[in-house]
This record gives C-alpha cells, sequence and structure tokens, in this order.
C-alpha cells in the first residue's frame, strides 16, 4: 500500500483522499481503457523542490490519450499547472505524481459509447522503488515467461491501463520465483523491457539499449541517452538478446519510478562483478545530480515550485 496523501485532485477539483471514489460501473475498471503517467518530483539541493520533466511527461499524457482515442478534458497547462497544485495542497517535497485518465460510466460492453473522461491527479511519498539496496548492490532479474505486447497486439507507445496487466503477470511470477524484477523479450525474443523499466547494457565502455519498437519510450531512458552521450559515451539503440545481457560488462534499468537501478544478475548468470559497474555508477550518480538540481547544464528538465 502506497503512503497516501491528503488531497487528490479529480476532474477539477482538490477533495480528500478517502472522498475520491468512482462507481463499479467505471468503464475502465471493466475494460482497462485509461492511461496514466508517473512523474518524480525532488526535493532539491537549494531547499526548493522540482518535478523533473514535467512538460514531457504531460505530453505523453495526451499523446497516450491520442493513441487510445479518449479526449482529456482539460489542455495540457491545465493539467500541468493542477499537478503542481496537488504537490503543494499536499506539501509534498518530495514524491510520485500519478495522473490517470479513465472512461466513467455510460457505455455498456466493450465500447466506451459516450462514457465521460475523467482526470485524477494523486501524489504520494516513494522511495526507491526496487529497495535502497536495489539502488546501491544492483538487482536480481528473471527473464519471464511472458513476451512484451506485439506492437499491434497493445499499443505500447501509450501507458494505457490494461497493457500493465502484462506488467502484473510478469512481476508476480518473477517475485514468487524469488527475483526482483522480470526482464520481457518482445514477440520476435529480443529483449523489451521490464514491467516497468527500460534496460541498457554496457560493453567496452558502449551503451547499447533496446530501440523504440515494442517498448515504452521512457523519459529516464532518454534523460540517460542524453547524459551519457554529454559525458562521451557512445550509445546505441539496438536490438539485444538475453545472452548479451549475460556477458555484459555492466546492466541497468531506468525508469521514474525506478530512477537508475544496476542489474547485478539475470537469470542466474552474474553480470560483471555482480555489482553496480562503475559507468552504471558515474550515470547514476550524474542523474542523481540533475534531478536534485546540481547539474545546470540541464536546469531545464526541471520545473522548481516553493512549497
Ligand atoms: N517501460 C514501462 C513498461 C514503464 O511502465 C515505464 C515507467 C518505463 C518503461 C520507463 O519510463 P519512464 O518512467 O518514462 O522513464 N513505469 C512507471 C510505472 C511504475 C509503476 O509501478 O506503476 C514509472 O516508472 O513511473
Amino acid at each position: 500500500m502506497v503512503q497516501q496523501g491528503r488531497k487528490i485532485w479529480f476532474d477539477g477539483r482538490l477533495i480528500p483522499w478517502e472522498e475520491a471514489t468512482v462507481h463499479v460501473m467505471t468503464h475502465t475498471l471493466h475494460y482497462g481503457d485509461g492511461i496514466f503517467e508517473g512523474i518524480r518530483c525532488y526535493h532539491c539541493s537549494d531547499g526548493s523542490s522540482a518535478v523533473f520533466r514535467l512538460q514531457e511527461h504531460v505530453e505523453r499524457l495526451f499523446n497516450s490519450a491520442k493513441i487510445l482515442q479518449i479526449e482529456i478534458p482539460f489542455t495540457s497547462e491545465e493539467v500541468s499547472s493542477a499537478i503542481l497544485e496537488t504537490l503543494k495542497a499536499n506539501n509534498l517535497r518530495e514524491g510520485y505524481v500519478r495522473p490517470l485518465a479513465f472512461t466513467g460510466e455510460g457505455g455498456k460492453g466493450v465500447s466506451p459509447g459516450n462514457a465521460p473522461v475523467h482526470l485524477m491527479i494523486a501524489v504520494w511519498p516513494w522511495g526507491a522503488y526496487l529497495g535502497d539496496e536495489g539502488l546501491t548492490k544492483g538487482i536480481r532479474v528473471k527473464t519471464s515467461s511472458y513476451a512484451r505486447h506485439h506492437v499491434n497486439v497493445m499499443m505500447t507507445k501509450s501507458k494505457i491501463c490494461g497493457n500493465y496487466v502484462n506488467s502484473v503477470l510478469a512481476k508476480r511470477e518473477a517475485l514468487e520465483d524469488g527475483y526482483d524484477e522480470a526482464l520481457l523479450l518482445d514477440t520476435d525474443g529480443y529483449v523489451a523491457e521490464a514491467t516497468g523499466e527500460n534496460l541498457f547494457m554496457v560493453r567496452n565502455s558502449v551503451l547499447t539499449t533496446p530501440p523504440g519498437d515494442s517498448i515504452l519510450l521512457g523519459i529516464t531512458r532518454d534523460a540517460l541517452i542524453t547524459l551519457a552521450r554529454d559525458m562521451g559515451y557512445e550509445v546505441r539503440e539496438e536490438r539485444i538478446t538475453r545472452d548479451a545481457v549475460y556477458t555484459a560488462d555492466e546492466a541497468f534499468f531506468t525508469g521514474t519510478a525506478a530512477e537508475v537501478t544496476p542489474i547485478r544478475e539475470l537469470d542466474r548468470r552474474t553480470i560483471g562483478q555482480g555489482e553496480a559497474g562503475p559507468v552504471t555508477k558515474l550515470l547514476q550518480q550524474e542523474f542523481f545530480r540533475v534531478v536534485l538540481g546540481d547539474n545546470l547544464k540541464y536546469a531545464g528538465w526541471l520545473e522548481h515550485f516553493d512549497l
């Protein structure tokens, strides 16, 4: 259970957390036709707070809605200010932001018909997604028995609620088998992504990450590609096989929730030295400098606000 916030923004109004409820006939509850975002806000070194890449997340929210063909009844400017308003109303200096648009009551059967589209924004404190130890020492990963969606089965560029049943199945399997996270292959058998993270591997100081075919184009992935290139590393977007990861020098996951999490083992093969590798550590360090406002080169990625 998440540590709950105080207020939730629901269709334009801030209401108490406990009162933000929906009817059981909510269309999205039955068919999964909603879309969401995951955003982090950090307590910066200068004492202010900042949302990381707010504009890109809001843009992806609207693109997700476009792909699913639902109309968010607010403008992107309204959504951005509502996010900041919700953080302030909850007095949250650092934590996670979850905007979710969903179809309500009205449609019968699969078609949402004229069901209204609702939008809610919840925020809560959220520490290291894969554990503090995972963030420093690395996590153990298993290739999933479930494949990631084929590009014509689900729209993988959209954060559609229903897409995540695949993630729930894979995560449950990995945890029950004693691992921290699942790695999903695409339907051609190449490495796609994890249940909520993108993958990078490092070999001879060159970074490789799967191309944007059947994955969610992560905003953290994009940040890491930019940071790594600016630091002088070569970054390739290329298909990767699971055995290439087994023999990589280093591997790590990226995601809003997972931030930059080293992978120390995949399918009982130790990756590199079985700990966070030197390139991973450097990039992780740089990532945290950026989100905490300590690297002004990327100041444009931070939307500062004061409580
Ligand atoms: N792939 C998937 C499938 C995914 O869900 C995420 C985010 C990413 C890649 C990384 O994208 P980005 O956050 O833009 O770097 N996963 C979100 C959901 C986590 C959850 O448990 O819910 C997140 O990290 O917020």
